[in-house]
């Protein structure tokens, strides 16, 4: 109860500024670089909270910790990440549920406090401060469709949740039924509404920036409009997660308020195009809707994340996966949005799905040279996207490709302030040159030049002679160059 008067004053504090902050503008990401951490499957810094732990076992507690990811986040600098977005780290439910302990985070059993296996919030405060001091932005994972399957709340408080009675008459089922039997809270109970409000701004209030929200699919729309308008008169940056979201669903929720949401079609179209060797045209249709977009330079883009396979997966060859995922780093370096990596896709880490993708992070004492390879070539492409204000923030116009090379070649530019980068993603598999006419593109580049690429230790050239572009591309990557 001392939380619900908290949370009255605090409620009322926000109402009242309301009306002067109506002209609040909109958190932005753009240009910044998200590393995804699930912090049980990072880094374990402190052996003492380690109960339960084994390691031999996916669906177990790994040992991972706050503290470990405090002492690593100069890794995470060293990668040239700008924001470290953590999977959740409440208290979660002791038990576990089919034989998985919760060491995933999404089975809270308190909203406001942080399992032990995680330390304390005490730790927490020490990360968010450490992660301030080196300047990376601090996402933190919010769960607001469900308690834990064990948790106490479920039968202290059975008016909170939607029960069978609920969902069988709803309208609404992705909303109202149970998602994998989770207990699923009904958030337009007042009392709901109050405490997955509050525990926005608790979790505000120990030093994080920005929300990344839990299948948001399953939640009250009425609710999340007004948790979006309360975290962005609050200066808080909003994603969204809605599994399978294409262009036109992240379209409809930026208009609803949130200023991001991961864009799934891409990532499926990557994997087809980049990692299976299928036609760029699945990922050139993707980018053709990009105009519905309200905010593109918001959206997040991913190769994968905690809830697919990973990236490197798709193919059955491990050299052939890391070859694919730096072709896949670059490319996603050369597209607008925010870049979001999951821990070990900088690695090319491999795992089907869920708990294989969950395997332990390795760090640099135990990769192999081709490891190492790969965190190199992520390292440059997230250093050249940095370096150049048209790669993080500039529109993206796609270039018509002609029809016999479609498939193979993906151009578009990015453009900021008369700035302009020419993206070019191959597909073929040898090496190949190739004479665009500039009319065919639509650009007017006669009297311009093409560098060599921006991504270091890439042997890639374009040149702009004759009113032809010439580009000589590596098989299957993606090159950047600056037009000048
Ligand atoms: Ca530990
Ligand atoms: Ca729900």
């Amino acid at each position: 109860m001392r939380h619900l008067a908290l949370l009255g004053a605090l409620l009322t504090a926000v109402a009242g500024q309301s009306s002067a902050q109506t002209a609040t503008p909109p958190a932005r990401f753009e240009g910044q670089i998200i590393y995804q951490v699930m912090p049980d499957r990072f880094f374990d810094g402190n052996a003492s909270n380690n109960q339960g732990v084994n390691r031999a076992d996916l669906r177990a507690w790994h040992g991972g910790d706050l503290a470990g990811l405090t002492a690593k986040l100069p890794y995470i600098q060293k990668l040239g990440a700008t924001a470290v977005w953590l999977t959740p780290v409440y208290l979660q439910q002791t038990a576990n549920s089919f034989g998985t302990a919760p060491y995933h985070g999404y089975w809270p059993a308190d909203f406001r406090n942080v399992d032990p296996h995680f330390g304390t919030l005490a730790d927490f405060g020490a990360f968010t401060k450490a992660a301030q001091n080196a300047d990376l932005r601090v996402v933190l994972d919010q769960v607001i469709n469900h308690y834990g399957y064990e948790a106490a709340a479920v039968r202290a408080r059975p008016a909170w949740f939607n029960g069978e009675a609920q969902c069988s008459t709803s309208a609404n089922k992705d909303v109202d039924c149970a998602l994998a039997g989770l207990p699923d809270l009904r958030q337009s109970n007042p009392q709901v509404r109050e405490l997955l409000l509050g525990n926005a701004d608790f979790w505000r209030e120990q030093g994080v920036q920005a929300f990344r929200y839990d299948a948001i699919k399953h939640v009250e729309g009425p609710f999340l409009r007004d948790l979006l308008t309360r975290d962005r008169q609050a200066g808080t940056w909003t994603l969204g997660e809605w599994y399978d979201a294409d262009t036109g669903t992240v379209a409809d929720w930026q208009k609803e308020g949130f200023d991001s949401l991961f864009l799934f079609s891409l990532q499926a179209a990557m994997k087809g195009s980049i990692m299976a060797g299928q036609s760029l045209d699945g990922v050139r249709s993707v980018l053709a809707r990009q105009g519905e977009l309200v905010r593109p330079g918001e959206v997040a883009l991913f190769l994968d994340n905690h809830d697919v396979p990973r990236f490197a997966q798709g193919s059955l060859f491990e050299d052939l996966g890391q070859e694919r995922t730096k072709y896949g780093l670059r490319a996603l370096m050369t597209l607008r949005g925010v870049p979001v990596l999951w821990q070990g896709t900088e690695i090319a880490m491999r795992g089907g799905a869920d708990p294989d993708n969950r395997r332990d992070m390795r760090f640099e004492d135990a990769w192999t040279p081709a490891e190492r390879a790969v965190f190199e070539v992520t390292r440059a492409a997230i250093a050249a996207r940095k370096a150049s204000p048209a790669l993080s923030a500039g529109a993206l116009k796609l270039l018509p490709s002609p029809d016999a090379l479609g498939s193979d070649l993906l151009l578009f530019t990015r453009e900021l302030n008369g700035q302009t980068v020419l993206a070019a993603w191959h597909n073929g598999k040898a090496r190949k040159s190739y004479s665009l006419k500039l009319g065919s593109l639509g650009v007017g580049w006669a009297n311009r030049a093409a560098t060599s690429s921006l991504f270091v230790g890439q042997d890639a050239k374009a040149s702009v002679s004759g009113g032809y572009l010439h580009l000589t591309l590596p098989a299957q990557d993606a090159a950047a160059f600056r037009v000048e």
